[in-house]
């Protein structure tokens, strides 16, 4: 009788190839790079030029025509939360399985998608799509002092250990993915714990090798 080995279900999930300089190190494709190198699982990258996210066969991936959209030979999906909770649960890794533990981790993922990364979203937003006037600066000012708000709620409440949960799992995935943007804007403000945590978490192998992958789709 002959072994039978298993085909690995291969990941496979959508990059830009032409994305502007300044999203190096900050597209949520790395959400998704950086989980399956944490977990050692190859994959591939599917490579579109921005222009192509908006077309009909694309939208059929991500209806938003952004990335990533995430596929293997079973299914599709889209949107990072949902793609890293998916990936956490098929393969037993890198998030609580059950009681409390994953309850309390499910709530700081939800927490940190809906209740802080809008808020940073909006900033990117009003930061590359409008020319300053008072109305803008006027918003701007008040979406910082909400940042900051929030911000200053995490460091008092949250980081009390080297992680989000007790462990290492997709929650500090998104955190740290959502907190790279102030610290790119230079918004991080007056919050050791989350600049040492952010430090720290930028430090794993894992991520490290993502980001470098990642990097090359950038010419410079
Ligand atoms: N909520 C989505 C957001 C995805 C998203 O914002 N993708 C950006 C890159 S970080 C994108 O594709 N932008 C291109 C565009 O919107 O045209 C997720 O978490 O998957």
């Amino acid at each position: 009788m002959g072994i039978f080995i298993k085909r690995k279900n291969m990941h496979k999930f959508s990059v830009i190839t032409d994305a502007p300089a300044g999203t190096k190190g900050l597209v949520k494709e790395l959400r998704v790079r950086w989980f399956l190198e944490e977990i050692g699982e190859p994959y591939e990258e599917m490579r579109f030029k921005h222009s192509e996210l908006k077309l009909e066969s694309y939208l059929k991936l991500q209806p938003f025509g952004q990335v990533p959209a995430y596929q293997n030979e079973d299914l599709e999906m889209y949107e990072t939360g949902a793609i890293l909770l998916f990936l956490a649960d098929e393969t037993g890794k890198l998030l609580p399985k059950e009681g409390k533990e994953r309850a309390n981790a499910l709530t700081w993922l939800f927490a940190l998608l809906n209740s802080l990364e809008p808020f940073i979203t909006a900033r990117i937003w009003l930061n590359f799509s409008f020319e300053k006037n008072d109305v803008i600066n006027q918003i701007m000012s008040q979406n910082l002092m909400l940042i900051q708000d929030k911000l200053s709620r995490l460091e008092k409440t949250m980081i009390h250990a080297d992680f989000v949960t007790g462990e290492f799992s997709i929650v500090d995935i998104v955190f740290v993915t959502i907190l790279r943007n102030p610290a790119v804007m230079s918004i991080l403000g007056d919050h050791p714990k989350l600049k040492n945590y952010l430090v720290k978490m930028e430090d794993r192998p894992a991520f490290l090798k993502a980001l470098n992958d990642h990097s090359k789709l950038y010419k410079i």
